[in-house]
């Protein structure tokens, strides 16, 4: 490595510039936030004063031979997230979060979106075990009505010189088909557009997507109003109400990228729950089940939820982000990385009548410990259980059967003579094949990080097998499709390609290293 690539990590990290310390030493310090807060320019509400939104469930606009079709329209909007401020998003159908898709495993759903935003768009439903076509690859642009003209001026196609002869563009409508074949989870939908999936998430571009399945409602888990999806993501108010992102094209058509000091990730200092600021539930005395993604660019949580005598309720992990764990697992704290997804069991039937039960946030500090609070409101009747079995189906892959092991390093460097996020020493380039594997084969991957990288594999759930040669965490358990590498860390993950032959992605989901090249095509054949 030369010492010009050196000071380009030192500059990313933002470390070397003051302290000279060398990437290694840097490392050695572990830092516990990869990225850097932005500070809100209005005032900010006191917490647990906002009641909690639930986003509301898209009805299908159509039934018809055993699949189910809905329409989004990707609009411009005005939301009032901050009580009294008005701030104009980019939405799915006007809200933030979008509407909810809830499916049935195996029933296919049509998903038709119109893009009235001023930018190109793409739709990636994340966790989906998805057919390519419809999987949301960057360069696949649904462009905005009359932008055609447009597209070779917009994003990396004029920017870096990267041309994708497969990519598929469309304009106006596309209509993204999902089977859900699947294991019934928390899936979310989000912008995954080449260079500026960060800035469109950031601005609003975010939904859920439930499936569900016969098994699963037989089980007796909390359910109805006493199952809550918890999308949580931080975000910055500018002076005028609007979100502030720290793009160096505000246009986000042209010229991807954040400032300087922003290159590590963007963190908000106001947490948001389902769209709302540090909001509070009202609560019976009974179990909860608490469905938590972490929407968040860069932000990492760990989670507890603590009640007003200090005592910390037993948050029961009944789901990772491929659906339910064989057996619950309990933890006091749980970390939670960008994109993971995490099903827990809250029982509030012993917290006082009129208590509050905050969930706070240990990595954060000032008014980012805070994330939301649940009023205990009412003693309750509560039939729910949580098995001691949830499911049977998990796969079961041992290191014998993989036909191959891969090293992926995810790293700062350079690319384009600038600051960038590299896997394997090089930037995204979409007409390189990074990985080319069959259908069907079992492979391990080693994947080694730098700092803090949340990787996620499209199509595929995965196992985590070790943690720089440890066995995993307990939070590890079930099938991911995201893993949390963290700072120095060496993670094994096992999985099988199976599903769909086709063009995917693998890549970090800190979403400002993902737009910086932190990412890399997968082929299977
Ligand atoms: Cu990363």
């Amino acid at each position: 490595m030369t010492r010009r690539q050196m000071l380009g990590i030192g500059g990313a990290l933002g470390l070397m510039a003051a302290t000279g310390l060398t990437s290694a030493a840097a490392l050695a310090r572990r830092p516990s936030i990869t990225g850097a807060q932005l500070r809100s320019a209005v005032p900010l509400p006191p917490p647990f004063q906002v009641p909690l939104p639930v986003p509301a469930v898209l009805k299908p606009v159509g039934t018809s031979g055993g699949a189910d079709r809905y329409e989004i329209t990707q609009c411009e909007a005005s939301a009032e997230i901050l009580p009294g401020v008005t701030t104009p998003m980019w939405t799915y159908n006007g809200t933030f979060p979008g509407p909810t898709i809830e499916s049935r495993r195996g029933r296919p759903v049509t998903v038709s979106h119109r893009n009235e935003l001023p930018v190109p768009t793409v739709v990636h439903l994340h966790g989906g075990r998805t057919p390519a076509a419809s999987d949301g690859y960057p360069t696949d642009l649904l462009l905005p009505e009359g932008r055609q003209e447009h597209s070779m001026h917009m994003g990396h196609g004029s920017e870096h010189g990267m041309h994708d002869p497969r990519a598929v563009v469309t304009e106006l409508t596309r209509d993204y088909t999902f089977p859900l074949d699947q294991r019934p989870t928390l899936l979310w939908y989000h912008d995954h557009r080449m260079d500026f999936t960060a800035p469109a998430i950031w601005r609003g571009l975010a939904g859920l997507h439930i499936v569900r399945d016969d098994a699963e409602d037989a089980l007796g888990l909390p359910a109805g109003p006493r199952e809550l999806p918890l999308m949580i993501a931080d975000r910055a108010f500018a002076a005028d109400g609007s979100l502030a992102y720290p793009a160096l094209d505000p246009t986000l058509r042209v010229r991807p990228g954040v400032r300087e000091p922003y290159l590590a990730g963007v963190l908000g200092d106001v947490i948001l729950v389902n769209g709302a600021p540090w909001p509070v539930h009202e609560v019976d005395a009974a179990r909860y089940r608490l469905r938590i993604l972490n929407a968040s660019n860069a932000r990492h949580y760990e989670l507890e939820a603590v009640t007003g005598d200090g005592h910390r309720l037993d948050l029961v992990q009944i789901g990772a982000d491929q659906g339910l764990l064989a057996a619950p697992v309990v933890h006091r704290l749980l970390p939670i990385a960008p994109a993971e997804r995490y099903d827990v069991v809250v029982d509030f039937s012993g917290v006082p009548i009129g208590g509050l039960v905050k969930v706070v946030n240990r990595l954060g500090s000032g008014r980012t410990r805070d994330v939301m609070a649940f009023r205990v409101a009412r003693k309750a009747a509560d039939d729910s259980r949580v098995p001691r079995t949830l499911s049977t189906d998990l796969p079961a892959w041992r290191r014998s059967d993989a036909v191959r092991v891969r090293d992926f390093a995810f790293r700062a460097g350079r690319m384009h003579s600038g600051h960038g996020w590299l896997i394997g020493g090089l930037p995204f380039d979409p007409a390189r094949t990074d990985v080319t594997t069959r259908l069907g084969d079992v492979e391990v991957w080693r994947l080694i990080a730098d700092v803090h990288h949340p990787v996620h594999l499209h199509l595929v759930g995965f196992r985590v097998l070790s943690r720089s040669g440890r066995p995993p965490l307990p939070h590890d358990a079930g099938l991911k499709d995201t893993v949390s590498l963290r700072p120095g860390e060496a993670v094994e993950i096992i999985t099988r390609f199976d599903g769909y032959r086709g063009r995917y992605l693998f890549h970090c989901h800190n979403a400002e290293h993902e737009d910086m090249g932190m990412m890399a095509n997968l082929e299977i054949v």
